[in-house]
């Protein structure tokens, strides 16, 4: 229904405040209600917003104590001012609620951009690390060994008797065991089970589980009970190669070595065998590379498998033969990158590192 239709309008256009103090009423309420409403306008925070509304419309405030003059008014006058009261308490609160409501908004948007995370933001400098010296080179060893047509093989650190020695042709009264330095691990019975002190082991577990032809390489950590000076490290690294196939011999260990360090130091580098001794290949031989001065530098121990290592491995001699080679990788990063001394691997200083 339309609201023009002839009846009364609002209330307080039908109750003007007619008497002098009902005036005196209506126009403070008028000014009062403006002033509020220009305070809360202009406040910028839900702080001061709340001691406005405490100081309009709270117990003490100006429109309650306002309240409390109704009683001195006469019945109409009183019941004109009552309802102008009343309205002004709801449009100020109406008009806190929407300035509350405004504030409040705001204060969360800032909070929101406070928090902002650009995930877009670049940062112009950063501070990449890099692999481990030891580990580049034995990275490069694998991909090297890879190219010449060998795969990766991987042993436990954590070895019997059986494997480390015994295995090998190093029985437990052959003075080579001592040789080792062996770290052992307080389990089973006494020195059973030891931390591996060379890669050889992964022969073993390689020919007992696979049919020849062989052809793998096997890096890992190793330890000893040396002490540590400016060539031994008490747990370094090795690489251990080893292949089997029909009527391999020395020329082809030759060959390979040959053919690694010039792949891996440079073409000009050579390489020359020296007799030696391992109990698990005869002949055996140490391996040393040239150096730019003239000298030779030793690398590691090789030499073709012993008939009695095949045999171990359920492998028959009288068919299949092989080599073997073995030698420390943080000796070969010593020389690749010319340190003065194998504990810089180990001292984790990144200054030096971050170098290479
Ligand atoms: C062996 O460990 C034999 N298993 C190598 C081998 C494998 C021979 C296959 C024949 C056939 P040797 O004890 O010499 O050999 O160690 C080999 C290399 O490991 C050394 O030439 C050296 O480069 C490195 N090495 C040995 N002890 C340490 C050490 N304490 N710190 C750093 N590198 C070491």
């Amino acid at each position: 229904m339309p609201e023009s239709s002839g009846n009364a309008g609002p209330r307080r256009q039908t109750h003007p405040i007619g008497d002098t103090i009902g005036q005196t009423v209506g126009v403070e309420l008028e000014s009062l209600v403006e002033r509020a409403q220009a305070q809360i306008r202009e406040v910028e925070s839900l702080e001061e917003l709340a001691d406005i509304e405490r100081s309009f419309l709270g117990k003490k405030g100006e429109l309650t104590q306002q309240k409390k003059t109704l009683g001195s008014l006469d019945a109409d006058a009183r019941g004109a001012a009552g309802h102008a009261l009343n309205d002004a308490v709801s449009t100020l609160t109406a008009v806190v609620g929407a300035r509350r409501a405004v504030l409040a908004a705001a204060s969360e948007a800032q909070q929101l951009e406070a928090e902002r995370l650009d995930l877009t933001e670049v940062l112009s400098e950063v501070e990449r690390g890099h692999l481990h010296l030891v580990t580049q080179a034995r990275d490069r060893l694998e991909d090297v060994f890879v190219g010449m047509g060998f795969t990766v093989a991987e042993g436990p650190e954590v070895e019997s008797a059986w494997y480390n020695f015994e295995a090998l042709n190093i029985p437990e009264w052959h003075p080579a065991r001592g040789s080792f330095d062996t770290i052992f691990v307080d389990l089973g019975e006494p020195e059973e089970v030891m931390l591996r002190s060379h890669t050889s082991p992964v022969q073993i577990r390689t020919m007992e589980n696979n049919e020849p032809p062989i052809y793998i390489v096997a890096p890992g950590r190793t330890f000893r009970t040396d002490t540590a000076d400016a060539t031994h490290l008490p747990a370094f690294n090795q690489i251990e190669g080893l292949v089997i196939d029909r009527g391999i011999g020395l020329g082809d260990l030759a060959g390979t070595i040959d053919s690694f360090v010039k792949a891996f130091f440079g073409h000009e580098v050579k390489t020359r065998l020296r007799p030696s001794y391992f109990p698990f290949t005869e002949p055996s031989a140490e391996f040393d590379i040239s150096t730019p001065s003239g000298d030779w530098l030793e690398l590691g121990g090789c030499g073709v498998v012993h008939p009695a290592v095949l045999r171990n491995c359920g492998i028959d001699p009288e068919i299949w033969q092989g080599f073997a080679f073995g030698f420390g990788i943080d000796r070969l990063a010593v020389m690749r990158y010319q340190l003065d001394d194998i504990r810089e691997l180990v001292n984790n200083d990144v200054r030096f590192l971050s170098q290479f």
